[in-house]
């Protein structure tokens, strides 16, 4: 297996590079099989999906993402070579002057004079060396996550010939938040909505989400919440206990907190889970029959999935946690870089709330980690190989 921890892979394998205000972003992914249809009118919903949610900032009126596609993919499908995707910024013409490549003018340098609580500002200037924070915010700003959303379409779209779909909705914003769980038609159905107001499933709760926007509006604070990625269609078998870095589970919790502003991830039920005897926690097993991959079936889906770090056949269920965003209308104590002298904190123009956007990102990166264990899995230099490889196993587990 690989050499790098939480990448076990050898075969897919992807990055990101880019600065908010910088000319644009880009994401490279590497590993795909050959042979994979790319429908790039999917891969700009979904950059568009993540612009979407009521309280976005100013910036998502400027921005318009769409993949420009420069290597990898000719005549519509991949080639098994390296996939370079470049997302322009519309907001760069803006910072030319300001974020410019070459040495520019200093005096036209915009300053972020004092580190905003909650932010990387300060540990990022601290561990960088820099003396403000500007190149700090550049890079650890959400916008990246438009990259991964570009590069996790691909693997929506590779996982979508093996039967595999993955959906996210909003479980919480604030103090508003989901009582039941929701179902995966209803899920899916939310990526379809032409307009995305707080992606949440339940029509009475949504009007709540937004109530508890508009009262941080109205204050100039911000909000967090919940939201939950589901995969559907998994098979058994992905992931493994056999090692540590190999589990699913964990390789799932490192893709989704690894998401700008995600401060705790729960899978299934996890976190009451915890408060629970064992006996109402853990999912009895029947032999059924069903459509799934095998007979067994489940009473119900706790474990969200995933049980000894390995996909068991049941939908994939991942919930990540936003703090509310740190760049405050009304900000907080702070210190200026420059004399050390108590300030508030610096303010930007800002989102209020992202929980849909973080949704988004978020089922890239299941999307992204569970491509790359079915590669891991299957393997495949062509759609053909890992295709044929697939269906083996699934004869494989109907002849269990
Ligand atoms: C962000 C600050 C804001 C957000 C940005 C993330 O950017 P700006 O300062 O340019 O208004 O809009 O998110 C995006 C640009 C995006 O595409 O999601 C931050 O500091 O994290």
């Amino acid at each position: 297996m690989g050499d790098v921890i939480y990448n076990p892979s050898n075969m897919l394998r992807f990055y990101t590079a880019g600065e908010s205000h910088g000319e644009s972003l880009v994401a490279f992914i590497s590993g795909l099989p050959a042979g994979l249809k790319v429908d790039i009118e999917f891969v700009n919903r979904e950059l568009w999906r993540r612009q979407q949610g009521y309280g976005r900032g100013g910036r998502m009126r400027i921005e318009r993402d769409a993949a420009h596609i420069v290597s990898g993919v000719h005549h519509g499908i991949t080639i098994g070579s390296p996939i370079a995707v470049l997302l322009e910024n519309k907001d760069w013409k803006n910072w030319q002057d300001s974020l410019p490549v070459e040495a520019g003018d200093p005096e036209k340098h915009k300053r972020v004079a004092s580190p905003r609580p909650g932010h990387a500002d300060l540990a990022g200037a601290l561990k960088y060396n820099f003396s403000e924070a500007r190149y700090v915010l550049e890079r650890a700003s959400a916008r990246e996550s438009a990259a991964r959303v570009a590069v996790g379409a691909l693997a929506k779209l590779f996982l979508r010939e093996l039967g595999i779909e993955v959906a996210s909705h909003v479980v919480a914003v604030g103090a508003a938040a989901l009582s039941r769980e929701i179902a995966w038609k209803d899920i899916r159905a939310l990526q379809d909505r032409e307009e995305v107001l707080l992606a949440c499933a339940d029509a009475k709760v949504e009007p709540r989400m937004k109530e508890e926007v508009d009262r941080v509006l109205r204050n100039g604070d911000s909000v967090g919440g919940v939201f939950e990625v589901v995969a559907h269609g998994v098979p058994p078998g992905l992931g493994t206990y056999a090692q540590w870095d190999e589990r699913l589970d964990g390789l799932l919790a490192a893709a989704i907190m690894s998401l700008q502003a995600v401060k705790a991830v729960e899978i299934g039920s996890g976190i009451t889970a915890a408060a629970a005897p064992g006996s109402a926690v853990h999912d009895e097993i029947t032999y059924a029959g069903g459509a799934g991959f095998t007979s067994f079936t489940r009473e119900h889906n706790n474990a969200g999935g995933i049980e000894g770090g390995v996909s068991n056949g049941e939908e994939i269920r991942v919930r990540g946690y936003l703090k509310p965003i740190s760049t405050l209308r009304r900000p907080l104590q702070s210190v200026d870089f420059a004399t050390r002298e108590p300030v508030k904190a610096a303010y930007e123009r800002s989102d209020v709330c992202v929980v849909p956007a973080a949704g988004v990102a978020g089922e890239a990166m299941m999307a992204l980690t569970l491509a790359r264990c079915a590669l891991d899995k299957f393997g495949g230099d062509s759609m053909l190989e890992t295709l044929r490889n697939f269906e083996g196993y699934r004869q494989q587990l109907k002849n269990y």
